[in-house]
């Protein structure tokens, strides 16, 4: 039975929901024993959708009309958990990241690129293919590494790309080669993962070949929209934004948006995207957020978006004329060119509820195959109001997953998120943290969590901010919520690493006993990146079901590079010993750390 005990401490009054979170951080039940062992197939009923119960794989194609089709075994029905193809065939990328200047809205300033272009090179797979991106490190004075954002990375954690919890960074000069198994599909991108570098410049879009819940004719590829400073490099941000949140304000808004790696500036300098569609027939558009700070909503003059997919997640298809995305959220659309032949602006604007003050719009062309390219004439849509991510009842999995509910209240664990002003800093330093679960995270490159596993070392800093799940197969539950008397309350969109999570429910104010009932168990939006309210609470769920250290944070680059992460421990017992490559970076990494020209100013991540 659940009880709303209500635990008041100065200002801070909250129901608990479950015991207090011992020191340890070992969760489940009294005294750190998991109480439930579900498993999380068999448990659950997750019923084949009607439309495919009668499907047989036999000669299954993918083309324009079969999109639902991939090849004989494998289909849109697929739970692709449990299932993949294993094709043997290596996708290899052989990329190297320098100091370049870029210019994506005329203003030029020196970027970290990767083979000198913004946005980085598409990744391109089928599904089930083996990704493997060997990167250089020709940065003179920065480490670096790339995270391959919502890949499951399942049974390769150490591939996963985070300084500090998976790897040493690279050091000036080294390379490393990530290799991983696509066993999603769909649509995503990779970044730096290395403090907040990514917004220089160092990301690019993720393209996996699968089947669809939609037939489409012709695929457009990745969009990447994006938030873009001109002015300032990622660092001389991090520095505005450490300072401004002292004085309790959001840091300084990026100077402009670009799509696809570029825009025209307000005195008429840079160029338009500009994307040609083909007459009567359907497009598929692979939007994806790459912004560091901001969200955006996205929309195509006299066009509506057939929505196929959020993050890698097949969903049922809806239609809507705008889409709200925030950092790292990707949304696979459909475009029917069934409008007047002529050219229209497919517009990229700052989501102002989101509490992001940026005055700053993007726009692209797209014309009608057949029309000269031209200034369109056309005008935008009405936009929604409020920070909100589609309505949960429009974002339906095709795979349904029902979770159990049962043990919900006895096993969740709440996450506060908070910022602390300087003098109450909890790394021990006098700087602004954001703080979740008590702690503001901050990693030392040189000791990723990996290295703690390796030496069957449980000692770990309490600034690694580390959540012991040592059990497989079972579910886990949060709610991520703001803190009472949080003095910066704005949304935070909320990535996990290693899984996504199944969204349960969200809300304003506190969440409490009467919010309970009002939790969706049943095939919930399920996605890698969602959104924290505000002033509010978000409840997700995930199952263990993938061993390793695993990072969730706020994808705001200025939030986690200020603290606002936490690592899951998962099964760690199960983890492989490091290679010696792996080792080597670490080699590496110390011996150029010892006199590089800066340090570690902020969590590293
Ligand atoms: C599948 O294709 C093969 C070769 O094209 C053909 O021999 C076979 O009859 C087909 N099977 C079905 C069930 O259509
Ligand atoms: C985005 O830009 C890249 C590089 O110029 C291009 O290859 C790609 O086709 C563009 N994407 C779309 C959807 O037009
Ligand atoms: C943030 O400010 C604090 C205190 O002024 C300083 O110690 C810290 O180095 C700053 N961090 C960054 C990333 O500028
Ligand atoms: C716009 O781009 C032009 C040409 O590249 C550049 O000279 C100008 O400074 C930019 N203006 C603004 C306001 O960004
Ligand atoms: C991308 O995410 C940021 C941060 O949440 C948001 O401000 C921006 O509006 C998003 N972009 C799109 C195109 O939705
Ligand atoms: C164009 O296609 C969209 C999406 O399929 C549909 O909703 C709309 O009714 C179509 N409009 C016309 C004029 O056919
Ligand atoms: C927009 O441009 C098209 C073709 O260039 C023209 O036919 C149409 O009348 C224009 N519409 C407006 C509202 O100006
Ligand atoms: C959140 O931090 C503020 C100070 O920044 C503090 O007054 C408040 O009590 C904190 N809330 C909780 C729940 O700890
Ligand atoms: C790791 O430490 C635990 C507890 O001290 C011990 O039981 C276990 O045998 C150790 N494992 C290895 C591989 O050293
Ligand atoms: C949560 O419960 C409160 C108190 O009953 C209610 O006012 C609020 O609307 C609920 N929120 C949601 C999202 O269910
Ligand atoms: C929270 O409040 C905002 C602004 O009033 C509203 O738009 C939104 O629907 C509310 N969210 C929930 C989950 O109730
Ligand atoms: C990364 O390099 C930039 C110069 O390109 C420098 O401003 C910044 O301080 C460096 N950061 C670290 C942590 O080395
Ligand atoms: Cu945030």
């Amino acid at each position: 039975m659940y009880i709303a005990s209500i635990f008041c401490v100065s200002l801070f009054c909250a129901p608990i929901f479950a015991e207090r979170i011992p020191e340890n951080h070992i969760l489940y039940g009294p005294g750190g024993k998991p109480s439930t062992l579900v498993k999380r197939q068999t448990a659950t009923s997750r019923p084949v959708p009607s439309s495919t119960a009668t499907h047989t794989n036999l000669n299954c194609s993918n083309g324009p009309t079969s999109r639902s089709c991939w090849s004989d075994d494998f289909d849109i029905s697929t739970d692709f958990d449990e299932k993949w193809p294993k094709t043997g065939k290596v996708r290899a990328y052989n990329w190297e990241v320098t100091n370049t200047p870029c210019s994506p809205d005329g203003n030029s300033r020196v970027c970290s690129l990767i083979n000198g272009q913004y946005p980085g090179p598409t990744v391109f797979a089928d599904w089930g293919d083996t990704i493997q991106v060997t990167l250089k490190n020709s940065l003179p004075t920065n480490g670096t590494g790339l995270h391959f954002h919502g890949v499951r990375q399942l049974n390769t954690n150490s591939q996963d790309g985070v300084p500090g919890v998976t790897e040493c960074p690279l050091a000036p000069g080294d390379s490393k080669t990530y290799t991983f198994q696509a066993t999603q599909y769909g649509t995503s991108w990779y970044h730096s993962h290395w403090s907040a570098q990514y917004a220089d410049g160092v990301v690019g879009p993720i393209v996996v070949n699968g089947p669809a819940t939609a037939n489409y004719d012709i695929d457009l590829g990745a969009y990447p929209v994006s938030d873009w400073f001109s002015r300032f490099t990622a660092w001389q941000f991090l520095y505005n934004a450490n300072v401004t949140l002292q004085e309790g304000l959001a840091p300084p808004p990026g100077d402009t948006i670009v799509i696809n790696g570029t825009n025209v500036n307000s005195s008429g300098g840079g160029k338009y995207n500009q994307v040609t569609l083909t007459p009567g027939k359907t497009h598929r558009l692979r939007i994806i957020n790459t912004s560091s700070e901001l969200s955006l909503r996205v929309t195509l003059d006299g066009h509506t978006f057939t929505v196929i997919s959020n993050d890698w997640v097949p969903i049922q298809p809806f239609e809507t004329n705008q889409l709200l995305l925030t950092v790292g959220q990707r949304y696979d659309v459909i475009v029917t060119a069934n409008q007047t032949a002529g050219n229209y602006w497919f517009r990229a604007d700052a989501a102002n509820e989101c509490q992001e003050f940026v005055n700053s719009n993007a726009k692209a062309i797209f014309t009608y195959d057949g029309t000269p390219v031209a200034t369109p004439n056309t005008t935008g849509v009405q936009y929604d109001t409020g920070c909100l991510e589609p309505d949960a009842s429009l974002l339906v999995p095709y795979w349904p997953t029902t979770i159990p509910s049962s043990n919900f209240l006895s096993e969740v664990s709440d996450m506060p998120v908070n910022v602390t002003i300087p003098g109450l800093n909890t790394n021990g330093q006098s700087i602004v943290a954001w703080v979740i679960d008590t702690t503001a995270i901050k990693v030392d490159w040189e000791d990723p969590s990996l290295k703690y596993i390796a030496d069957n070392n449980t000692n770990y800093p309490s600034t690694y901010n580390v959540l012991s799940l040592p059990n497989e197969n079972i579910w886990t539950y949060w709610i991520i919520h703001e803190a009472a008397g949080n003095p910066v309350q704005v949304p935070h969109p909320m990535h996990l690493h290693g899984h996504d999570f199944w969204i349960l429910g969200r809300g304003n104010g506190t969440f409490n006993s009467a919010n309970v009932t009002g939790l969706n168990f049943v095939n919930p939006p399920r996605r890698d990146v969602t959104l924290l309210p505000g002033s509010g609470w978000v409840a997700v769920a995930f199952p263990t079901d993938n061993p390793g250290a695993w990072l969730m944070h706020c994808h705001v680059s200025t939030h986690i590079s200020a603290g606002l992460g936490v690592q899951f421990l998962e099964a760690v017992d199960q983890l492989p010993q490091p290679t010696d490559d792996w080792d080597q970076t670490c080699s590496n990494w110390k011996g150029y750390y010892q006199t590089a020209m800066y340090d570690e100013d902020d969590s590293g991540l």
